[in-house]
């Protein structure tokens, strides 16, 4: 066994991107996401390795793209785990992402239960499981990310039993009847249970996950007191009564379930909002939107869990009704393409593109566009640009593991300015408790939180605003990644 690397981290990408050149050639650059930029301190002082698919399919007949091809670190091995057209049409686009995603985002849309597509779903995950076990030093420590990887732990836990196992889930767990729906469900918790500690971005998502192996018959003990939750919750609210966190014996191990609620590289944020070009390119985004007297953002992946048609009625209503003139209003609404090939998708595009049209033709005039919408992913650069421009974000998802939107914007006003209006059902509403919070299935209660957000003077805002900052400062994704490690021990 080639068993090198004392750290290793599994997750569905690796953090790369593919570029085809004009003339054909292939490169790889890296993709610095939140995630990486966490784990990397920790993946160099360890000899690290990640574990995750570089993003393209591989037709039987093509050669897998090898650690050789990918961009050389010194400090960290990336581990390409190769998925046929078929793999990612079952594994991925099917029981990752149109069974579990609706299934734990409180089904907005109808999850599908398909057996080839969980077959499939099995198949892949051993195959991560067996790079995982591969690549794992005696004793190292192993942590798997996320709703697509659920089988993993229990999977490395049969063939090395000698290694740490994290598992941590960036979505909501949904409330145990609506997990009890998954034909699977037993498989799923059995095998996520290989982990020696499972986290949850919630209380509420814990609660949902020490409740639904309780309900299925297993020894789970919660901590004993909790309302000195505080401390092991980390910054995030927990409501009375719930077991947020607690441990559950699994074959004489015990397994620890907490909340480390993630975010992100707060100061390096506030360090690009800050610097002379970036001011300069919000101040010219403003002018190019013709100055408008309010200017209101949401930065979102095209999803339906997102809540952008909830948003863009709320605003519909308060221009129909006066509240809001269309000449002083802007809202720029950018959305990353996303799943495309799902139906569901499909519609969620086509949906807020119809809204988007119906209040431009409605409100707009010429000279004056209400909603400047684009279906593309920014450069980060200008979505901090953005970010710093905005009097008012939106973020309205009608459910959401976390939200880091949310937090990018909070990073990007730590000067006081700005106003976030935040839906209820995001982990982020568990922290950033001085948003103006929303109800987004309630037109009117995310109206209300606009009006509130664009009418409180400015000392509120500020004290707000503040406020949060001082949240996100304070708990950044480095925090993150140390406590969830802390608690793997
Ligand atoms: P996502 O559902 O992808 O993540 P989110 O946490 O908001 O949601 O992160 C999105 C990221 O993509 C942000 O960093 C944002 O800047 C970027 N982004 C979004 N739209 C963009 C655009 N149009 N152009 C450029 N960049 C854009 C999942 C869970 C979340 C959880 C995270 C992390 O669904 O609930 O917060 O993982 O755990």
């Amino acid at each position: 066994m080639d068993s090198s690397s004392d750290f290793v981290v599994v997750a569905n990408r690796l953090p790369v991107d593919r570029r085809v050149d004009r003339d054909g050639t292939v490169s790889w650059t890296p993709s610095p996401g939140g995630l990486v930029t966490a784990l990397r301190p920790v993946l160099e002082e360890h000899s690290g390795a990640w574990i995750g698919w570089p993003g393209t399919t591989t037709a039987e007949d093509e050669e897998p793209v090898t650690t050789a091809d990918l961009p050389h670190d010194n400090d960290v091995t990336l581990v390409p785990v190769a998925l046929s057209p078929e793999d990612h049409e079952a594994f991925y686009e099917g029981f990752s992402n149109a069974t579990l995603w609706p299934l734990y985002h409180d089904l907005i849309v109808h999850p599908e239960y398909r057996p080839d597509w969980w077959e499939r779903y099995v198949t892949v995950n051993r195959r991560f499981a067996d790079a995982a076990a591969a690549e794992a030093a005696e004793g190292a420590t192993v942590w798997v990310q996320d709703y697509q990887l659920h089988l993993v732990p229990g999977m490395i836990r049969q063939m090395r039993p000698d290694v740490r196992i994290g598992f941590f889930l960036h979505i909501p767990f949904p409330a145990p009847e609506l997990f009890r729906q998954l034909p699977w469900r037993r498989q799923v918790l059995e095998s996520t249970l290989g982990a020696d500690v499972i986290g949850f971005h919630t209380p509420d998502s814990a609660s949902n996950f020490l409740l639904t192996l309780r309900a299925l018959g297993h020894d789970v003990t919660v901590e004993p007191e909790i309302g000195d939750g505080a401390t092991f919750i980390r910054g995030a609210r927990l409501p009375e009564g719930s077991p947020a966190a607690g441990t559950v014996e699994v074959d004489g191990r015990t397994v620890t379930v907490g909340v480390f609620p993630i975010s992100i590289d707060s100061a390096q944020v506030n360090a690009k909002a800050n610097t002379p070009e970036s001011i300069a390119a919000a101040m010219s985004l403003r002018q190019r939107l013709g100055s408008p007297k309010i200017l209101i953002a949401g930065v979102d992946r095209m999803d339906y869990t997102k809540g952008i048609l909830h948003r863009l009625e709320a605003l519909e209503m308060l221009l129909d009704n006066g509240d809001l003139r269309a000449d002083d209003v802007c809202l720029v609404q950018v959305a990353t393409p996303s799943r495309e090939r799902l139906e569901s998708y499909k519609q969620t595009r086509k949906l807020a593109e119809q809204t988007v049209s119906r209040i431009n033709g409605n409100h707009g005039s010429l000279g004056h566009t209400v909603v400047h919408y684009t279906h593309a992913g920014l450069p980060f650069d200008e979505v901090v640009a953005l970010y710093s421009a905005a009097d008012v974000m939106l973020v309205t998802a009608l459910k959401d593991g976390m939200n880091l939107v949310a937090k990018e914007y909070v990073a990007c006003h730590s000067d006081g300015s700005g106003a976030l209006v935040l839906s209820e059902f995001t982990g982020a509403a568990t922290q950033l408790t001085d948003a103006y919070l929303c109800n987004p299935h309630d037109r009117e209660s995310v109206g209300e939180a606009l009006l509130d957000a664009v009418r409180s003077p400015a000392v509120e805002r500020r004290r707000r605003m503040s406020a949060m900052w001082e949240q996100v400062r304070t708990h950044d994704v480095h925090r993150w990644a140390r406590e969830f490690l802390e608690a793997l021990g």
